[in-house]
């Protein structure tokens, strides 16, 4: 079947693709795949996604993982979407950058706090739990200071795929010492992109409240 099909969980790295869909306003369809039921380690899901993580897009019959990717290649079937600086552009390299920063800094350091116990040590989680808290702080240190000239999202005044990214990331820090929330520069970012009727969809679709009030 041609389009996409998305396989989320609520809340989950699935969220920001999930987004992404609704702000293009492309058709798509979602699959729910409940994490809190293990559904994501189902021998249907793992034959779309070996590594039993999600999401899976399913794009035209084929499936792919991977959040950042798949924002990635989505924006590249949609040019001119405004939700990335388009190649040779002035601000594409910079987009690039921080894309990869979000993907290789703050990803791991969540998924390190979230999954402490789970996937290492039980008895060590809360010194890995220390240190992504010291990781995760420090990205929303450089956040802050990019945020403080003025400007309205990540990037300058177009939001884009690295706000939906944030903002997700900055949802999943609410139960964290490092709250993004309780910073004032960020908190005001947050309250700016989660005004966006988009967000309140993807909440609604999701079933998510609580967030950021
Ligand atoms: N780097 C992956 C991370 C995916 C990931 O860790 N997803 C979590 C949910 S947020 C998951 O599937 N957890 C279930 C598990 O690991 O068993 C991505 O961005 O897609």
């Amino acid at each position: 079947m041609m389009g996409y099909t998305l396989f989320y969980s609520p809340g989950a790295a699935s969220m920001a693709v999930h987004w992404m869909l609704i702000e293009l306003e492309v058709p798509f369809k979602t699959v729910l795949v409940d994490i809190d039921k293990s559904q994501q380690r189902h021998q249907d899901y793992l034959r779309l996604n070996p590594s039993g993580r999600v999401p899976t897009l399913v794009v035209d019959d084929v499936p792919y993982g991977e959040s950042v990717a798949l924002m990635l290649l989505v924006a590249e079937r949609h040019p001119g979407s405004g939700l990335v600086p388009e190649p040779k552009t002035a601000h594409r390299a910079e987009w690039l950058q921080l894309t990869l920063y979000i993907a290789n800094t703050l990803m791991p350091a969540m998924r390190d706090w979230l999954y402490a116990a789970k996937d290492g040590d039980p008895d060590g989680a809360a010194a890995v739990k220390a240190l992504a808290e010291k990781r995760i702080s420090s990205v929303w240190d450089d956040f802050e200071t990019r945020l403080r000239d003025g400007r309205q999202y990540l990037m300058g005044n177009a939001f884009g795929t690295v706000d939906m990214l944030a903002i997700m990331l900055m949802r999943w820090s609410r139960h964290m010492t490092c709250a993004a929330t309780a910073r004032s520069v960020l908190r005001a970012y947050i309250d700016r992109v989660c005004a966006r009727p988009s967000y309140r969809d993807l909440n609604e679709r999701e079933c998510l409240s609580g967030w950021p009030d």
